[in-house]
């Protein structure tokens, strides 16, 4: 059956592979599935049809026969459950997988989102700096006990994991902070997970994506 993600059509970091439709290529990549990508307009992702399949008007959606999805989370975790490779066949070790996956997207990228955000949109506000150190400090907080964690190991749990990639994507957002580079073991964790062949793959894929297609008319 066909597989079909969206992606911005144009995505505002121009192919650095910010966007949340590299952790789906990804894992995609990882799972050896072909995919389609239809882009989606900023104008079309609030509009009906999109909205029938996002209900936020987002991208990524994925969309395979009858199944439509949207949320990373839940498309990284269909793809990994359906297919060899992404979760562990232990149960608990899939557990303790999966388990990442929700640390990675519901402790770890929230203020690393808060982050990006006041770096993004609020530079230019009077109190911009007074407020740098009170969004900061939360994620150095998360890094330092993930980088405790991880310690001197490849991935978080044995092998790689839809966990490690989860993980590794939302890390990723921060790289232009600068603030990963301060914890030496996860930006070591992340260039790995960034070398490997899939992620490779993928990222090639957004970038042509983003800069190959003639701008829209
Ligand atoms: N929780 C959802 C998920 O994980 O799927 C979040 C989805 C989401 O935030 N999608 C963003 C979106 O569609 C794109 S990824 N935004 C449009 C809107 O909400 O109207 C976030 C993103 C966008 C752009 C960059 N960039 O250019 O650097 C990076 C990340």
């Amino acid at each position: 059956m066909t597989i079909t993600i969206t992606a911005f059509e144009r995505s505002p970091d121009g192919g650095k592979g910010l966007a949340r439709d590299t952790r789906v290529r990804w894992a995609l990549e990882e799972a050896g599935l072909p995919y389609k990508v239809r882009p989606v307009s900023f104008q079309a992702l609030k509009e009906p049809a999109h909205l029938a399949i996002h209900p936020f008007g987002q991208i990524p959606t994925y969309e395979e026969g009858d199944l439509a999805l949207f949320e990373t989370g839940s498309i990284v975790f269909h793809i990994a459950a359906h297919q060899a490779g992404l979760l562990p066949t232990d149960s608990n070790a899939r557990a303790r997988a999966i388990t990442w996956m929700f640390a990675a997207l519901s402790t770890v990228e929230p203020p690393i989102l808060e982050l990006v955000n006041a770096r993004l949109l609020e530079r230019d506000k009077s109190w911009s700096k007074e407020r740098m150190p009170l969004v900061e400090t939360p994620v150095r907080d998360r890094l330092k006990q993930l980088s405790d964690r991880l310690g001197n190991a490849e991935w978080l749990d044995g092998a790689f994991s839809a966990g490690d990639l989860m993980m590794v994507s939302v890390l990723l957002r921060l790289r232009p902070s600068g603030i990963l580079d301060e914890f030496p073991k996860l930006a070591a964790y992340v260039a790995r997970g960034e070398a490997r062949p899939a992620y490779q793959r993928a990222f090639a894929a957004q970038l042509a994506f983003n800069t190959e297609r003639p701008a829209a008319g």
